[in-house]
């Protein structure tokens, strides 16, 4: 590597890595919760053959799908240890940064739009920041996801109705408290432990957006699909810190190039998935579709967080509220 003592001969600037050691083939293992026909899975596949072909073999992603490398959280851990390099992962890293579950606020992103606009904003770029210094990771993109819908075994009406419901939710703690707000009995617990939760009645209700219900089979063991759509949000394809800097500046131009191919595909397939996913699940699956009235759960979500929530987290909140 180029150093201060070494440089003098020419006007290459020290401080980036140097690039003429091209033999070196860098290698990583990237992770997430999804099976292999969910999108997101597709959209790292792809990111690997991009990264691939426009590094001419330097380096090489291998993709883990269905929690190979570990449930999400132990996913990062293994990345901050250098076991492993890459995840898709979003609002569970509040635990690591405190400011990151602020992404997934129930009710607080109003749309697609709004969700765009939040990322490309000053409250987005707080939130990488946070996440770059505090979990130890390099935001390379996004992909947008479908609302998040409540899955039960008995319709979900209204609040009244989640009084008790023993729910399985991410390990977010901002999604534990307002669900526990709500009436219901939330446990934290990880993607590939869902399915047998609910086949074993250990727990009676989940909640995901529907592309992730689809793909883990959820309708084999739950019956209804509640429209209470309360969170909008968005998962970011993140490599380790100490990784990335270990990267020549063109490598890291590469995957940032194919981060961004690797989202628009992504994107694209998750368009044209939306309305096909709800039509198989409510007329292939058999599920049932219900129209919750969310009016109070909007509104108690609302005070509970004016109230609440720390006052980091309460500027970050009212920030993207005015985005
Ligand atoms: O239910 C899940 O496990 C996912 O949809 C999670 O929301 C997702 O993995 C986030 O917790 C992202 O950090």
């Amino acid at each position: 590597t180029t150093s201060v003592l070494s440089g003098c001969a020419s006007n290459t600037p020290v401080d980036s890595v140097d690039s003429s050691d091209d033999s070196k083939v860098y290698e990583f293992k990237f992770g997430h919760a999804a099976d292999e026909n969910n999108t997101w899975h597709k959209g790292a596949m792809k990111f690997a053959e991009e990264v691939e072909k426009r590094s001419e073999g330097r380096i090489k992603v291998t993709v883990y799908p269905s929690e190979m490398l570990g449930n999400e959280i132990d996913n990062v851990t293994a990345i901050q240890a250098g076991t492993a390099d890459m995840v898709l992962s979003g609002e569970s890293l509040q635990n690591w940064a405190n400011k990151v579950g602020i992404m997934s606020t129930p009710y607080l992103i109003k749309d697609s739009e709004h969700l765009k606009a939040v990322i490309q904003s000053e409250a987005g770029e707080i939130i990488e920041n946070e996440i770059y210094e505090k979990a130890g990771l390099k935001v390379l993109t996004y992909f947008e996801r479908g609302p998040r819908m409540l899955s039960s075994n008995k319709p979900i009406n209204n609040i009244n109705d989640l009084n008790g419901l023993r729910l399985r939710l991410p390990n977010v703690p901002l999604f534990v408290e307002t669900w526990n707000h709500w009436g219901a009995r939330p446990t934290p617990m990880a993607f590939s432990e869902v399915f047998t939760g609910l086949q074993q009645n250990t727990i009676e209700a989940q909640e995901n957006p529907l592309a992730l219900m689809h793909s883990g089979g959820f309708y084999e063991v739950q019956k209804y699909i509640n429209n209470t759509a309360h969170v909008r949000g968005w998962i970011y394809m993140l490599i380790g810190v100490d990784q990335w800097e270990a990267l020549p500046d063109d490598l890291k131009q590469v995957m940032e190039e194919a981060a961004q191919v690797a989202q628009e595909y992504e994107h694209q397939l998750f368009l044209e998935g939306e309305e096909e996913i709800f039509n198989s699940l409510i007329n292939e699956k058999g599920m049932e579709f219900i129209e919750t009235d969310t009016s109070e759960m909007i509104s108690s979500a609302e005070e509970y967080y004016q109230e609440n929530l720390d006052a980091e987290l309460l500027e970050l909140y009212n920030l993207i509220k005015n985005v």
